[in-house]
């Protein structure tokens, strides 16, 4: 009974802390992130509120003042494969964009379907580890309107977010717990400062996850995932700068 006391009340925490788009989520409970949360919550301390509260806060945003002249692209600059070179000559119409794995309705969303759904647009810093950041304005869907439509399932802990890219043969790939994939500024973003994305900065779908750095920020997103595990997935560290040079899973700032 303690337990579930405890639980509400941090589930109620978290809903303040994200503007109540957290709250009555079951996916969530289950995210290992949120179980050491919720186990550390047993010692009663007040510390516990304060972390879920520092993992659900907001990015800092920014003005259109505080643009950066060019956003630089990083890793891959064209997936360049015949498939991806196809839907770039037809404006990406044919482009789908999967939501499967552990859910209750696997969805397939057309590039113009997400771009007919309610956006999110925020100006944000992309902090590169290689030693670069940029300042740049993102327009997508948040995350947690189609993971509401797919309806995870309660042994969903990870998402994989799958690319249409490779480098050095491997596809490029990276994934997130429940907490960052419910985060109010995690979208599937398809406009850089108002335009459509360029090819190189991720057409025509990428990922902002804007608490964490950027080699999470997955671009030319084919698929999303609901896992349980990471296991048998690359090579099991969850993301591909992770698995190729032991980068940290997670990223955050
Ligand atoms: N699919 C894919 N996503 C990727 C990468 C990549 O090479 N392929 N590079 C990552 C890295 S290291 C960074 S810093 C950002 C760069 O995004 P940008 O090209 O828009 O600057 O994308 C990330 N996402
Ligand atoms: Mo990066």
């Amino acid at each position: 009974m303690t337990k579930l006391l405890t639980r509400r009340t941090i589930l109620g925490g978290a809903a303040l802390g994200a503007g109540g788009l957290l709250s009555g989520c079951d996916a969530l409970n289950r995210s290992p992130a949120f179980q050491n949360l919720l186990a550390t919550a047993e010692t009663g301390n007040f510390h516990v509120q304060r972390a879920l509260g520092d993992r659900m806060e907001l990015a800092s945003e920014y003005t259109i003042a505080d643009l950066s002249p060019t956003f630089r692209a990083n890793g891959t600059r064209n997936p360049d494969t015949q498939n991806y070179n196809a839907s770039a000559a037809n404006g990406f119409s044919d482009w789908q964009l999967r939501l499967f794995g552990l859910v209750n309705k696997p969805q397939s969303f057309s590039f113009a379907a997400l771009q007919s759904m309610p956006q999110r647009t925020q100006i944000t810093r992309h902090d590169c580890v290689e030693g670069w950041s940029a300042i740049g304005q993102w327009t997508g869907v948040p995350l947690k309107l189609l993971l509401d439509l797919a309806q995870l399932r309660d042994t969903a802990n990870f998402l994989i977010f799958h690319c249409a890219d490779s480098l050095g043969g491997r596809p490029y790939y990276e994934s997130t717990d429940l907490l960052d994939a419910f985060h109010p500024q995690t979208i599937i973003a398809h406009r850089l400062n108002g335009e459509l994305l360029p090819i190189e900065n991720g057409a025509p779908l990428r990922l902002r996850v804007e608490r964490q750095l950027g080699y999470k920020h997955a671009k030319y997103l084919t698929g999303i995932e609901a896992v349980a595990s990471l296991d048998g997935i690359g090579e099991g560290k969850g993301g591909y700068w992770e698995d190729v040079a032991n980068y940290e899973w997670y990223a955050g700032i």
